[in-house]
């Protein structure tokens, strides 16, 4: 492998899951802060890195990869060892991690919380909708609804003391959420609180928000 880690990605929600896993992980990183929708991900030297344009991109040495969930459980996985945060042991705990990961990034990000953004909250350029954003804000409050009662157990964390890469991904989609207008019920606010109140959080909001890293 050469070279350390960089993040390719700023001022994005997605970004700032990548950036904090690596925040918690106390790693070293490079960050080269290209935003969405400003051409900078539609460049040749981005894309021949990420062919999809978007960001966050990580670069570890020589491998590189896409996709902020993956991403987050790549960085656990690899440099999570040895470290405080919580790496499943078990089959079961590795399926039920994906369980919560699958759940934020399909049912909440993917159907629900994209469609509002892209449809409402940059609808110059999407296009309105306001059929589907409605239905999308009351699918995504029924989903978070039905999980409620399993959020309040963690404690404080999903998997107990110790912060897991779904938890960066469930708290950090809850919060996407609740900035587009999605109500959250209390065992989800408290549970999102309690992770973002996190120093790791706080650094991660920092670089996310650096454009001159
Ligand atoms: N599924 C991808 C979604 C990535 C994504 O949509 N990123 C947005 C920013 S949050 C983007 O790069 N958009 C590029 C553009 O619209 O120019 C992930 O979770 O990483």
């Amino acid at each position: 492998m050469t070279g350390g880690i960089i993040l390719w990605g700023a001022i994005s929600l997605r970004a700032l899951r990548v950036h904090w896993a690596l925040q918690e992980l106390g790693l070293p990183y490079a960050c080269r802060p290209i935003q969405s929708r400003s051409g900078e991900t539609l460049t040749a030297e981005f894309t021949r890195r990420n062919p999809k344009q978007k960001i966050p991109c990580l670069q570890d040495g020589d491998f590189t990869l896409t996709e902020s969930p993956a991403i987050v459980n790549y960085l656990f996985n690899a440099h999570g060892a040895g470290t405080d945060v919580f790496l499943p042991g078990t089959a079961e705990e590795q399926a039920r991690s994906d369980e919560w990961s699958y759940f934020a990034m399909m049912e909440l990000d993917a159907h629900c919380l994209y469609l509002i953004r892209r449809h409402k909250f940059l609808s110059e350029i999407y296009g309105e909708a306001p059929v589907a954003v409605a239905s999308a804000a009351e699918y995504c409050r029924k989903q978070i609804d039905a999980v409620a009662p399993a959020v309040a157990l963690a404690d404080p964390y999903l998997f107990g003391d110790r912060i897991g890469a779904a938890d960066i991904l469930l708290s950090s989609t809850f919060a996407f959420a609740q900035r587009y207008e999605v109500a959250l019920p209390e065992p989800c606010q408290a549970y999102m609180e309690r992770a973002l109140a996190r120093p790791a959080y706080q650094a991660a909001k920092a670089r996310n928000e650096d454009l001159n890293a």
